[in-house]
């Protein structure tokens, strides 16, 4: 038998897990390929991978034999179980240092127990994520690797020749200890869900609002491709505008059905904001419309017993300034919506302890994945200019993008608002602005109510402290002059 001639392994030869054992290929690696299903490999082997330097294995045993020392081995199979499972048939065939990738869809718990166990065993663990579906695994993805660092020089080369370019400069980098690689995509899933809903929201104002047909919609999204909106996400939606049923000649997006799937990853996030406590409303706003969205013979029912009542059923004002205006609000709910990403990120680097790196973060995502934009290369700069940013709200370029984009803004959630067509992402995001830029909250009463029915406590403003409620003290009041002054130190209502 021959020695091990392969650089890189790769386990799971589903659609993903081939194209980018091509795009390794391709960039002069020799990859060792393998399935569970071991006639996929041969199939594989005399089709998309003929005349290509990939050779196949049909057992675990025969894969690692033919793999060079450190093994670099990676698995692209449905994450949960199959994971744990093909980790448990390598380790017996590994050696200390050899390392595991994960490049599914795991939720970052799962890396982080598994980095843990496997560093354990001396084999070094990295959960990647990895975006940019079909396309990009093949002609360079959004790679996002994270878990045992000391695996990062030995992966470093492969990933990075095999990732999507921006500007030169490859979109992947090392994210962060355990499961950071796989908290990052969680949350790359997350805002894709975000601008995913809020553009959905501008067709919708296009459509309903202004009486405008796909073809015109369509129009609009092309220039909008060419401003600040520039995005992956905005070019399919133009091809999508402009797309006809040929069996009529009629747009097919008018006859595909309004009730939207999901896969999770969104709502993870969402959860994950939740138990951070972290008010990341934009990502869960877009979660809870897509629900909305799917409670379809409800919201049928609901249309003939709800009606629209207002002043106003016709939008009036002047078009083409409404247009630039959405185009601003669309802008500025993003602007708020990766500001509340990276919140939420920072937030997540300080509970699980792990370093991560924001401005890598922006370019990882600048190219390669579904939310790739050029929007993002401002992101990146802002986070190189101060890596330390406390909010990217506070950079110089968003401050001023955003309160440029205000007043547009506030006037098509105004004007949705009064003509009843529903902005969830729009209004939340700009409700959140508000609120964020706002000393004052009336928490205060929050905090009277809670210490009124169930003896919480309050804190004095500093300023307003006296004797009888001094600063820093947790106080509470007989606000009925009747009851006890105990106050509740572990029922939380
Ligand atoms: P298969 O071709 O043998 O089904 C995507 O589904 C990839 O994950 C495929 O390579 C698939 O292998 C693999 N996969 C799915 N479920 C699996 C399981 N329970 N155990 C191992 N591999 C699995």
């Amino acid at each position: 038998m021959s020695g091990p001639v392969g650089d890189f392994g790769l386990i799971g030869l589903a659609v993903m897990g081939q194209n980018l054992i091509l795009n390794a290929a391709d960039n002069g690696f020799t990859v060792v390929a393998f399935n569970r299903t071991v006639s996929k490999v041969d199939h594989f082997l005399e089709n998309e991978a003929k005349g290509k330097s990939i050779v196949g294995a049909h057992s675990i045993e025969e894969f690692c034999s033919k793999l060079k020392s450190p093994r670099r081995i990676m698995l692209l199979v449905m994450a949960g179980k199959p994971v744990d499972d093909f980790i448990e048939t390598l380790l017996p065939h590994l050696e200390k240092g050899d390392i595991i990738i994960d490049g599914g869809n795991s939720h970052f718990p799962d890396t982080t127990r598994r980095t843990k166990y496997l560093d354990t065993k001396g084999i070094r663990f990295v959960g990647s994520g990895v975006s940019g579906g079909e396309e990009g695994a093949r002609y360079g993805p959004s790679l996002m690797p994270g878990g045992n660092e000391e695996a990062w020089p030995f992966i470093k080369d492969v990933f990075q020749s095999i990732a999507a370019k921006s500007d030169g400069e490859p979109c992947c980098e090392w994210v962060g200890d355990e499961g950071a690689g796989h908290y990052v995509k969680m949350v790359h899933n997350g805002i894709e869900y975000g601008d995913m809903q809020l553009i959905c929201e501008a067709y919708d104002i296009m459509k309903r609002a202004l009486g405008m047909s796909n073809k015109e919609i369509g129009d609009v999204f092309t220039t909008w491709n060419k401003g600040v909106l520039d995005s992956f996400l905005i070019e399919i939606t133009r091809d999508i505008m402009y797309f006809n049923d040929e069996t009529d000649g009629q747009p097919l997006l008018e006859k595909i059905l309004d009730s939207a799937g999901q896969k999770g990853t969104g709502k993870w996030t969402a959860i994950n904001a939740l138990d951070l406590g972290m008010p990341v409303t934009l990502i869960a706003e877009s979660v809870l419309a897509r629900c909305l969205s799917s409670i379809k013979g409800e919201r049928t029912r609901a249309s003939e017993k709800l009606q629209f009542v207002g002043r106003s059923t016709k939008f009036e004002g002047n078009k083409e300034q409404f247009l630039a205006d959405l185009e601003q609000a669309l802008y500025a709910s993003k602007i708020i919506s990766y500001a509340q990403g990276f919140m939420l990120m920072q937030e997540a680097a300080k509970e699980y302890k792990w370093k991560l790196n924001k401005p890598s973060i922006a370019l990882m995502w600048r190219g390669g994945c579904i939310i790739r934009s050029v929007f993002l290369k401002d992101i990146t700069d802002a986070y190189r200019t101060n890596p330390d940013l406390e909010n990217l709200l506070f950079s110089d370029f968003f401050n001023k993008a955003i309160h440029t984009a205000q007043p547009g803004w506030r006037d098509v959630v105004s004007k949705t608002a009064l003509l009843g067509i529903p902005t969830p992402c729009f209004s939340t995001a700009l409700s959140w602005f508000d609120g964020y830029r706002t000393k004052d909250l009336p928490a205060n009463l929050l905090q009277a109510q809670r210490d009124y029915f169930g003896a919480h406590t309050f804190k004095m403003k500093p300023e307003a402290a006296n004797e009888k409620y001094p600063a820093d003290t947790n106080i509470h009041v007989n606000w009925t002059g009747r009851g006890g002054n105990v106050s509740a130190s572990t029922y939380q209502a």
